[in-house]
């Protein structure tokens, strides 16, 4: 049975790439695609999200909304990385499928609560807004869902602050009640996602599978790659969303470490830091734990057998 999720996302290039992935890859079945502020505004990365879908032949999985701002601060984009449209470098073809008329947030907590119990898996790859509305619109979603799968947070350093990951420090009040429910909740962060990184030999297999959907990735990596250069100083552009997924599918692709997991509010130096306590051993009930470490290898084999698997996709 593949397993069922819910990517919640504000694509974004990598958020595009974890859309193909999932898409692409048997083991993973995506029943809804959400959209929250980020990377650009809402209604960009909801119009990225719905050009993706036709760059991937998605069809009859429901699009929808979401939150517009963060709960509590100010919107902050990150254009420097992905540019004015939030997926700068390929064309982006018009959109065929039609929005669920529903906030993002309601398609979620309906999603989760006609499923069985356990059956859904929540996969944000984005500021966690939308995430912590709908479980405290709906709590019971909390002790529904099979877990909370996220790319965002980091332990050892962050990349928009000293110490903070871009999706937690943009909404860490969304992060922080996220991170505290009661959920099985695992975190992707930069500590993995510095991993995956797109080199040429990356770029050069993808670049040889030769459909639409792979030239597609391969002009997202080349503009990422380019402002990752620019920005963040990276020869090879990391790659974050896509691991989320991958985790999902084989969670051996990366080791993972149990810890305590918090989000700092208060620190006037470490606003959004993802504080985790890794001092042996983790308690009995902790549900938290953070990926520490990527087999690059296995992650991009699974990208390049999704975009395979997805072939030439008519425009
Ligand atoms: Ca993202």
């Amino acid at each position: 049975m593949p397993r069922k999720i819910i990517l919640d996302c504000d694509p974004g290039h990598d958020d595009a790439i974890a859309m193909l992935l999932a898409h692409g890859n048997p083991d993973i079945e995506l029943v809804a695609v959400t959209t929250v502020v980020g990377n650009q505004t809402l209604e960009k990365v909801t119009r990225n999200a719905l050009s993706v879908a036709r760059v991937a032949g998605i069809t009859g999985v429901p699009f929808a909304a979401g939150a517009s701002r963060p709960l509590v601060r100010s919107i902050e984009i990150a254009d420097a990385i992905h540019g004015d449209s939030g997926l700068d470098g390929p064309v982006l073809p018009e959109p065929e499928i039609e929005l669920d008329p529903r906030h993002a947030i309601d398609l979620i907590i309906d999603t989760i609560m006609e499923a069985e119990p356990g059956e859904i898996t929540l996969v944000p790859t984005g500021g966690l807004t939308n995430i912590a509305m709908a479980v405290r619109k709906e709590p019971r979603i909390a002790a529904r869902v099979r877990e909370v799968v996220l790319m965002g947070g980091a332990w050892g350093g962050g990349n928009w602050s000293a110490t903070s990951e871009f999706n937690i420090i943009i909404d860490p009040e969304a992060a922080h009640i996220v991170f505290n429910e009661e959920w099985p909740l695992t975190m992707v962060g930069l500590d993995v996602t510095h991993q995956a990184l797109a080199t040429p030999e990356v770029a050069a297999t993808i670049e040889a599978i030769g459909t639409g959907p792979a030239r597609f990735v391969g002009e997202l990596l080349e503009f990422f790659g380019e402002t990752y250069r620019d920005h963040q100083g990276f020869d090879s552009p990391p790659v974050h969303d896509p691991c989320a997924v991958a985790y999902v599918i084989d969670p051996t692709v990366m080791t993972v470490r149990k810890a305590p997991l918090d989000v700092e509010l208060t620190g006037t130096l470490t606003l959004g830091m993802t504080v985790a306590d890794f001092r042996a051993p983790a308690p009995a009930d902790c549900t938290t734990q953070v990926a520490v470490s990527l087999d690059h290898a296995r992650f991009w084999a699974l990208v390049v057998d999704a975009l395979e698997r997805i072939g030439a996709v008519e425009l």
